[in-house]
C-alpha cells in the first residue's frame, strides 16, 4: 500500500513535466529561452554543405523530405485527368483596365470530382505576355475586388456560432469586401496579372473541413480510409492548389508563366512558402505576415507556438507535427530553411509591428538565417544584421520589411511586393 502510494505520488509530477498543454504564450523578449538553429549547412550525416551543386543535389532534397514528412504531409502529384473549363471572359472588365477569365480546374475526369475557381485579371495595356501575382483568397473570388461580374460561387463554410457546416452561396454584399488587401487595380495598372483561387474550393478552413474538400476526394478515391501520419495538411492542400493555378497559367498565352510571384498573407502566407519551397516554377514567393509555422521561427518562445497552433488548427499540418507541440527543440528543422528552400529564388518576408502574434522579430531572424543558402548561389540576402526601423524596406534576394501597423495586408506592402518583382523579373 505504502509502495503504491509513494508511486502514485512520484508520477503525478513526472506526468506534469511531460503534458503536452500549450505553454503561456509569451511577448517579453528577456523570456525566450535560449535556443540553437538547425544549420542549413549541415546534412544529417555531418556533411557540411559548401557548395550550390551539393545543396541542390543533397541538402535541399533532404530538408524537403524532412518537411513534408514532419510538418507538411505528402502532396500528390499533379492529377493525370485534370482539364481546364473557361467558363467566363470580358475584355472589357474594371472600367476597360482589364480582362477578367473564370477557369473551372477539374482535377479529374469524374463529374462529382473536385474542382476549383480560378478567377484571373489581365492588364489590357500589355502588348507582351505579363508576369503574374497569384495567391488563394480567404473568402470568395467575388470579395478581391468590387467587381459585379465576379461569379459567386457557392462554398462549404463553418458557422461558428450555430457549429454547423454550411454549403451556400455567399451574399451579394460581400463582394469586394476584401479590395482593400488585394490592390488589384493598382497591380494591373503596374503591368501584373493578378490570379486567385478560394480557399474553401481546395479546403474549408476547419478541422473537418477536409471532408469538402480536394483532401477528402483524394482519400476517397485511394484505396485508404484515414490519412498517414505524413499525409497533406489543409495548408499543404492550399499550396497544392497554387501550384494547380499555375498548371493554368502556363497554358495561357497572356502571362509569362516563368514570372509567377506567388504570394499570401497569414495562414495564406504559410502556404506560399510551402508552394514555393515544393515547386520551383514560381519565380517569387512572399510572405506577408505568415507568423508560427511560416517565416516565424519555431524555436523562439514569443506569440504563437507550435502547441497552440497544433492546437487550435489540427487540420493545417500532418499528424506528425503534433509531436513537436512543446517540444519545438526536436523539430529537425526551423523555418528558416523552410525560406531557404526558395533559393536561389528571391524571396520576401514581411512583418507588422503591432503583429506580436505573428513574431514579427522571429520572421526577421529567419529570413537572417536563410542568408547561408543564398551566399551558396552568390545572391546577397538581407544586406543588414539588424531588424530594420518600421517602414524600412531591405534587401536583395531576400527581401524583408517591418510595416507600421497590424496583422494586415496593406497597399503598403504591395508597393513593396511591386517594387521587388520590378526588380527581380526585369532582370530574367
Ligand atoms: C491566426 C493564426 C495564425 C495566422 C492567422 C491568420 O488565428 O493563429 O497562425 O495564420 O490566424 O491566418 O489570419
Amino acid at each position: 500500500m505504502k509502495l503504491l502510494l509513494f508511486s502514485a505520488a512520484l508520477f503525478v509530477p513526472l506526468a506534469a513535466v511531460v503534458s503536452a498543454e500549450p505553454p503561456n504564450v509569451n511577448y517579453d523578449e528577456a523570456k525566450i529561452p535560449a535556443y540553437t538553429l538547425p544549420d542549413p549547412l549541415l546534412s544529417s550525416d555531418g556533411q557540411k554543405i559548401s557548395d550550390s551543386a551539393a545543396w541542390l543535389a543533397k541538402r535541399r532534397p533532404e530538408l524537403l523530405e524532412l518537411f513534408r514528412s514532419q510538418m507538411h504531409g505528402r502532396s500528390p502529384a499533379r492529377p493525370a485527368a485534370m482539364s481546364f473549363e473557361i467558363t467566363s471572359a470580358e475584355s472589357n472588365a474594371l472600367n476597360g483596365l482589364a480582362t477578367r477569365k473564370e477557369i473551372t480546374v477539374h482535377f479529374g475526369s469524374e463529374p462529382d470530382g473536385a474542382t476549383m475557381h480560378l478567377l484571373l485579371y489581365l492588364p489590357n495595356a500589355a502588348t507582351k505576355p505579363v508576369p503574374v501575382f497569384l495567391g488563394v483568397n480567404f473568402d470568395g473570388n467575388h470579395t478581391i475586388v468590387n467587381d459585379p461580374d465576379i461569379t459567386l460561387a457557392e462554398q462549404w463554410t463553418w458557422d461558428n456560432k450555430a457549429k454547423r457546416e454550411n454549403f451556400s452561396r455567399p451574399t451579394a454584399d460581400t463582394r469586394g469586401r476584401n479590395t482593400a488587401n488585394w490592390s488589384v487595380e493598382l497591380l494591373l495598372k503596374r503591368g501584373y496579372a493578378v490570379a486567385t483561387i478560394p480557399r474553401a474550393d481546395i479546403e474549408p478552413d476547419y478541422p473537418e473541413g477536409w471532408r469538402h474538400g480536394v483532401r477528402g476526394d483524394f482519400l476517397r478515391r485511394s484505396v485508404k480510409t484515414e490519412f498517414a501520419p505524413d499525409d497533406w495538411g489543409a495548408i499543404a492542400a492550399w499550396a497544392w492548389g497554387l501550384s494547380r493555378a499555375l498548371d493554368y497559367l502556363e497554358t495561357e498565352r497572356a502571362v509569362d508563366a516563368k514570372r509567377v510571384a506567388v504570394f499570401g498573407h497569414s495562414r495564406m502566407g504559410k502556404a506560399a512558402l510551402w508552394a514555393g519551397a515544393n515547386d520551383e516554377r514560381f519565380a517569387i514567393v512572399i510572405s506577408n505576415n505568415s507568423g508560427e509555422g511560416g517565416a516565424a521561427l519555431a524555436r523562439r518562445w514569443f506569440g504563437e507556438t507550435t502547441a497552440i497552433i497544433n492546437g487550435n488548427f489540427p487540420h493545417w499540418f500532418c499528424h506528425n507535427f503534433k509531436n513537436y507541440s512543446g517540444n519545438e527543440a526536436k523539430l529537425p528543422f526551423d523555418q528558416h530553411e523552410l525560406i531557404a528552400l526558395t533559393a536561389p529564388r528571391p524571396v520576401y518576408i514581411a512583418s507588422g509591428s503591432g503583429d506580436k502574434w505573428a513574431d514579427p522579430r522571429g520572421e526577421f531572424l529567419a529570413a537572417k538565417n536563410a542568408e547561408p543558402v543564398y551566399r551558396l548561389f552568390e545572391k546577397a540576402g538581407l544586406g543588414v544584421d539588424d531588424q530594420p526601423p518600421v517602414n524600412h524596406p531591405v534587401g536583395d534576394f531576400i527581401g524583408y520589411h517591418l510595416r507600421n501597423g497590424p496583422h494586415d495586408l496593406t497597399p503598403y506592402d504591395w508597393e513593396n511586393y511591386l517594387a521587388f518583382a520590378d526588380r527581380h523579373l526585369a532582370r530574367k
